[in-house]
């Protein structure tokens, strides 16, 4: 890990050289099993936990995120759980995944930016339902084509804008879950304005989750009238008691 913070295209830089040297071999994946739509797809609001071992902008949060605790939270209160697979950056790995694909009885969503179709293969074999796909790091051609890879195996495509531009060429590939991120990953400034912008032009029958920036009810009500489902991170990795960051 490094402590200052990096450009995305450093980020992109880094994932495309690791891919070169570690490349996942291909073994005979089981399909997904479909299980992150209907958790989204509740009356009540939904929350998608994240374990996020560091963040970029603001350092550390849990360098070995103690598992059983943390998931005896998540699992009793977040609809499906997100985990960072980026190691530089994020501190994330495969392993990690695994891990909590292994213990969590949640669906679990690949965060990680991903470019090549070996790494959607890698988040299956790691039990993976869903794999997140970032709209800004991908040309139209490579979103189709791994948006159809990640479908292929019965996962869920989790698709990530920041930008009205990045939403219409999400639209194209006709996806069922619309990720809105708060956080300019060129910048990582944050606004729950693009939330509010974003939202209200996503087709209706595309779930929409707001990402980035959430730190508790306050914010989780301020978004309600746009949007019900929400993916937190830094919240919830930094606070002292797990249980009650779920309520305040
Ligand atoms: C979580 P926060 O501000 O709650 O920690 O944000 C999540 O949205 C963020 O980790 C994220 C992300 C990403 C990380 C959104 N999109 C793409 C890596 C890659």
């Amino acid at each position: 890990p490094v402590s200052r913070r990096p450009t995305l295209s450093e980020i992109v830089a880094a994932r495309r050289q690791f891919l070169t040297h570690d490349q996942p071999s291909f073994q005979a994946l089981a399909p997904a099993r479909g299980t992150l739509l209907p958790a989204l797809q509740t009356d009540a609001p939904a929350i998608i936990a994240e374990i996020k071992p560091i963040s970029p902008s603001d350092g550390v949060l849990q360098a070995q995120p103690d598992l059983p605790a943390i998931l005896s939270v998540y699992d009793a209160r977040a609809a499906a759980i997100s985990v960072l697979t980026e190691p530089r950056y994020f501190g994330g790995s495969l392993d990690l995944l695994r891990e909590v694909a292994g213990r969590s009885s949640r669906p679990t969503l690949c965060k990680d930016f991903i470019l090549d179709i070996r790494q959607v293969h890698a988040a299956r074999a790691a039990g993976a339902e869903a794999v997140l796909l970032i709209v800004k790091i991908l040309d139209d051609e490579r979103l189709q084509s791994l948006h159809a890879e990640i479908e292929r195996w019965n996962m869920t495509p989790v698709v990530e804008v920041q930008t009205e531009a990045e939403l219409e060429r999400a639209l194209a590939v006709d996806p069922s879950v619309m990720l809105i991120n708060n956080r300019n990953l060129e910048t990582f400034e944050i606004s729950l304005d693009t939330t509010k912008r974003l939202a209200p032009r996503v087709p209706l029958g595309i779930v929409t989750v707001a990402a980035s920036g959430i730190h508790g009810r306050a914010d989780i009500e301020a978004l309600l009238p746009y949007c019900t489902r929400f993916l937190v991170g830094t919240h919830l990795m930094r606070a002292p008691d797990l249980t009650a960051a779920f309520d305040e």
